[in-house]
């Protein structure tokens, strides 16, 4: 078990379950960043076909991840997931300009689901170590995020293979956990 996450998450120990989504297209850098948290055995199951789900717990505190994109046909079964959500951790890569389009339109029809309604919004401008990277203020402008009504949100610089920026993001994100818990 990674110390760092216990500094970061040590605040939300208790007993109520914490779930956090982490979403975005594939390649944007999901998987790497769960592994990056060091929290304990991802495990991945396959719910339906083209769908894989992969999974961390530790405590109280429960990450989900897969890859948003591609065919309609299985949305119906993410919604499965939405129920409880506390927080959505939102990955871009931004040296990808030409998906960028499709990672805001996926976005922003994931936060229309009611379920996520009150779900804060942590955006992390992935791939900062890439060369013709987007910076926040491009990435934010592309995702349309000042349009987002009733949401607490915030993006961060990262670069997830090297683990730059995760932890700021992280840490505003637990404050916001924290205070909806209270
Ligand atoms: N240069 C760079 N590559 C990254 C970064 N984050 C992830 N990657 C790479 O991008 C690819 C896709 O990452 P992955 O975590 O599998 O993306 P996922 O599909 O969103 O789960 C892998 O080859 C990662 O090593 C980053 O910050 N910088
Ligand atoms: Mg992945």
């Amino acid at each position: 078990m990674g110390g760092l996450f216990s500094s970061l998450f040590g605040r939300l120990w208790g007993e109520k379950e914490v779930r956090i989504l982490i979403l975005g297209l594939d390649g944007a850098g999901k998987t790497t960043i769960l592994y990056r948290l060091q929290i304990g055995e991802v495990v991945t199951t396959i719910p339906t076909i083209g769908f894989n789900v992969e999974t961390v717990s530790y405590k109280n505190i429960k990450f989900q991840v897969w890859d948003l994109g591609g065919q309609t046909s299985i949305r119906p079964y993410w919604r499965c997931y939405y129920a409880n959500t506390d927080a959505v951790i939102y990955v871009v890569d931004s040296a990808d300009k030409d998906r960028v389009e499709t990672s805001k339109e996926e976005l922003h029809s994931m936060l229309e689901e009611e379920e996520l309604k009150d779900a804060a919004l942590l955006v992390f401008a992935n791939k900062q170590d890439m060369q013709g990277a987007m910076n926040a203020a491009e990435v934010s402008e592309a995702l349309g995020l000042s349009t987002l009504k009733n949401r607490q949100w915030s993006i961060f610089t990262t670069s997830a293979v090297n683990g730059v920026g995760l932890n700021e993001g992280l840490d505003w994100l637990v404050n916001i956990i924290e205070g909806k818990n209270k």
